[in-house]
């Protein structure tokens, strides 16, 4: 870990609809009634929001039911990202995280979420993700397909498993990779082309994911345009502060440090 802070954007994403197993958790924490519920997943890319496919959470992995600043909003994170929220007005007083409730990963997985910007306007799923790191941002992964290999592999590996992780059909079939930046030195999608050449196909290569993943990241940020229509032919660089900026201004995300 670095000493410098890392900035990341907090992206709400609203559950619209709950699982089988969500609705009974939430139906028995009574100050949750009448409010809006958002997992918030923090994300160093904002500019790939308009690729968001599906969202990811552990499935060991505690969440806790926090209110937010706004009596009407509550975020689901993990208790240590709640702690840090509270020291950056993210919690109604500082210092001080509100704790309404918990909920195990694996019973949100299926839920339905609103993932701003998205492509998939009405909505995607939650999915289960091994690698989900309880000491890493906020426990929930906004899944960016066509942009992050480890999001596409990921993905890819559930379609082809659907019955063995209880993934309804409906929740993965619709949801394919949606460009959202092209890169001159690869024709493709990035995480669909380096995942292809290196042959990957699991959820399990670690090791040639790790390092495609370098060269996707750093050939993604600073070699290649936006090619989404608000931002059509701008340099990714530059298109990462104007959508963090975007989501901030209209609500869906805010600015978050750890
Ligand atoms: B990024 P850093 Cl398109 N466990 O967002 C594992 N991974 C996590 C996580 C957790 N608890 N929390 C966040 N992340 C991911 C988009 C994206 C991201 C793209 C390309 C690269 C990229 C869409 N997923 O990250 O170690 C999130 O995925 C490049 C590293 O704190 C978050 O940004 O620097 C990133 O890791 C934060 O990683």
């Amino acid at each position: 870990e670095g000493v410098n802070p890392q900035e990341y954007t907090g992206i709400k994403l609203q559950v619209l609809e709950w699982s089988e197993q969500g609705n009974k958790v939430i139906s028995a924490i009574p100050q949750l009634e009448g409010k809006k519920i958002f997992l918030v997943a923090a994300t160093l890319r904002p500019e790939t929001m308009y690729g968001q496919t599906n969202c990811f959470v552990g499935t060991g992995l505690e969440y806790g039911f926090y209110q937010s600043e706004n009596p009407n909003e509550v975020y689901v994170v993990t208790a240590r990202v709640a702690r840090n929220m509270a020291f950056q007005g993210l919690t109604p007083a500082n210092g001080q995280a509100i704790l309404l409730g918990t909920v195990n990963g694996q019973a949100i997985i299926g839920s339905k979420v609103d993932a701003p910007l998205s492509t998939y306007s009405s909505g995607v799923y939650v999915l289960p993700m091994e690698n989900v790191l309880a000491t890493k941002s906020t426990g929930v992964v906004t899944s960016v397909s066509s942009e992050s290999p480890d999001d596409y592999a990921v993905l890819r590996y559930l379609k082809k498993k659907t019955e063995y992780y209880g993934i309804k059909p409906e929740w993965v079939d619709e949801f394919e990779p949606v460009p959202v930046t092209s890169i001159p030195a690869f024709d493709a999608m990035p995480a669909s082309a380096l995942c292809k050449n290196v042959k990957i196909s699991l959820q399990k290569d670690r090791v040639q994911l790790a390092e495609t993943k370098d060269a996707v990241y750093k050939e993604g940020f600073y070699n290649s345009t936006m090619s989404v229509d608000d931002f059509k032919g701008k340099y990714v660089q530059a298109a990462n502060m104007k959508v963090r900026d975007l989501l901030i201004a209209n609500g869906s995300g805010f600015a978050y440090a750890e």
